[in-house]
Parts: C-alpha cells; structure tokens; sequence
C-alpha cells in the first residue's frame, strides 16, 4: 500500500501545531503510517518517528528483515535497534537537534517520564492525530474491508447450519473462526460472540459452554479479518418459532437500525445518527433497553473513530466505514442486536454486510 499521502497529512498536522517530531508506537498507527504490510504483530516492539526531514522506524532483529523489504523504495529508513527502545529514541531525538516532539497518548507513563526527562526538551502528548487520518478510507481500504465483511457473512450462513438446540455457544464460536481462517480471512477480528437465551442480554457477553435450547434467541457477533482490515457484523435468530415478545423487540430493533441506515450520511453529527434509532426504539418504549452506542469506525481495528453514540462530538466523515448496531436488552429474557457495516458517502451509505435481516427461526 502506497503511504506516501499519509506521511504527507501526518506532516501537515505537525507544521500546522509547530511541532517538530512525532513518535508513533501504537501497533496499528504505525502499520497505517508506514504501509507495510504482515510486519508487525499486535506486540511488536516498534516506533517511528517522524519530521519534516526524515522518516524512521525503529525496531529490533525480529523484525528487521521483513522491515528493510517493506521499507524498499519508501521513504523509511530502518534503523535496528540494539539497547531499549526508548533510549536510542532519545539519543536520536538530541542528536537530531529536534527541539519538540509529540507522543502518543496511549504511551506508557514510565516511558512518557523517561523520555521527558532524558531529552529535556518540549515534549507534547497528542490523541489521535493517526486515527482522524485512519477514519476516511482509500479505495484499497475499503476493498479489504468488503472481503472482510464477504467472509463474515459466509461464516454466518454456514453457522445458521449449525445452531441446533445441544451446540454450545464456544463450540460455535471455533466453528465460525475455523470456517473464517479457512476461507481465506487472515483471522477473526475480535473473539466471535455466541450469546444465547440468557446470556444474549450481555452486548459483550463471553461464548460459554452453554447449550443452546429451543426457545432460545441467540446473538452472533462476528467478523473476519482480512489483509489486515476488519468487519463486524450481528445477526439474532430464534431458535424454534419466536414468541410473540422476541419478535415485537427483533422488529422494534431492525426498525431501529433501518430509520437510522436510511438517513447517515458524510456530515451527519454521530451523536445525530445515534438519536435516530434511539428515538425510534422509544416509539417503542425500548428506547431504556438500548444500553451502548449505536456504533463506530472500522478498519485496521475493530473499534476505531468516529465514536457513534449520544456523548460522541464526532462526525461521520464521507468515506469512513462505520457499523450500525442497535441492540435492546432484557436481562434474564433476551437481547437482540442487528448490526452491520456500512461505507459512508456524501448521499447515504453502502451496505457491506449483506446477510438476510428477517427474524430466522431455526
Ligand atoms: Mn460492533
């Protein structure tokens, strides 16, 4: 993937807030900003920094040779590391003559002092100076994100064969994850979640071993990863004919998610798009029973911005990927959530997770 316009917007921010340096050491930040691709795992010891005049990564021998192939013919310059990370960083950094540099603020504290008190110069923590960036898709992005998503309906149609009242909810989950990986998907996105009857009332809840009964309504939570971007997607079905209830709260939460699918749009404050479905489960009287945010940004990460909730002051971007997922929950009852991803553009949004939406009773 060509980096080259990401550099280019990170140096932009750092003139326009006159800073001269900036670190970046969150894994799927420095994956975004340098473009290379199947390097680094979610723990790899690494850090770029970043000036108007250079670019450079810094990481030790477990990752140096697969670093100077990707780094062939970009701007980034390699440079191994030999004692801890952050020492030769702040070498670096006097060495430079840098006067200013910007951390990340998920930097560890011990290491914010460290470094803050060995450089001596201006240090400034800054929040998601690489997330805004990450939010507005290119067109490659939003390729892989579909085959994401592609994937993870397949996974759910193929679970659909295997919930029958005895399958545990774990047993399912390995399924689904064995079924991904199998088909192409470089991994699951997040752990699948399997929730059923009780347990479907926890948005997060944890596949059990629990078996599935017949009355039941079960939630699948799932997404593939694939080359590096993720999906996410829900769907609830009822195992044996739907009651009367579990159908009223799966038709309150799909008329939920469709009032608000219909209307985002690139401009749209999420905290606007949140009250949609929210105002929409009133009508209701489930509007209390929705308990999170109606979604957020996908791509390198499951979870990234914009944060789409009531408290969120961001605004869905035209071109970010972003899930809808309405959920209402019972405790002791029952929970239903429909989610899916969609791309956003300035006139509406793309559906990329096309699995059926109508009640399935299995
Ligand atoms: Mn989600």
């Amino acid at each position: 993937m060509n980096a080259d316009r990401r550099l280019a917007a990170l140096r932009r921010r750092l003139a326009s807030e006159e800073i001269e340096a900036i670190i970046i050491t969150d894994v799927p930040n420095v994956r975004y900003i340098t473009g290379f691709e199947g390097v680094f795992d979610d723990g790899a010891n690494v850090a770029c920094m970043l000036t108007d005049q250079f670019a450079r990564v810094y990481t030790d021998s477990r990752y140096s040779e697969a670093v100077a192939v990707a780094a062939e013919g970009t701007p980034w310059i390699l440079h191994v590391q030999r004692e801890s990370l952050y020492i030769e960083l702040c070498d670096q950094v006097v060495a430079e003559g840098v006067q200013s540099v910007a951390l990340e603020s998920n930097v560890p504290y011990g290491r914010f002092r460290f470094l803050s008190e060995r450089f001596g110069g201006r240090v400034e923590v800054v929040d998601q100076w690489v997330e805004e960036l990450r939010q507005v898709k290119e067109a490659a992005e939003v390729e892989r994100i579909t085959r994401a998503a592609e994937l993870t309906v397949a996974a759910f149609e193929y679970a659909l064969g295997l919930i029958t009242p005895g399958a545990t909810e774990a047993g399912l989950a390995l399924e689904i994850e064995y079924f991904m990986r199998s088909n192409g998907a470089d991994g699951v996105a997040f752990a699948p979640i399997v929730a059923s009857g009780p347990n479907a009332s926890k948005p997060h809840a944890v596949a059990s071993t629990r078996e599935i009964g017949t009355g039941d309504l079960v939630v699948l939570d799932i997404g593939a990863r694939f080359d590096g971007y993720c999906a996410d997607m829900t769907r609830t079905v009822a195992v044996g004919k739907a009651t009367e209830r579990q159908r009223e709260i799966y038709e309150a939460v799909l008329e939920a998610q469709e009032t608000a699918l219909s209307q985002i749009r690139g401009g749209l404050r999420a905290s606007d798009a949140d009250a949609l479905a929210r105002k929409s489960l009133e009508a209701s009287g489930l509007a209390e029973e929705f308990s999170h945010g109606l979604g957020h940004g996908v791509g390198l990460e499951v979870h990234e911005m914009p944060s789409v909730g009531p408290r969120s002051r961001d605004t869905i971007l035209s071109g970010s990927v972003i899930t809808v997922e309405p959920g209402v929950y019972v405790p002791g009852f029952a929970g239903v959530r429909i989610e899916d991803l969609v791309v956003v553009d300035d006139g509406g949004s793309t559906l990329l997770t096309t699995a059926d939406k109508r009640l399935i009773e299995i």
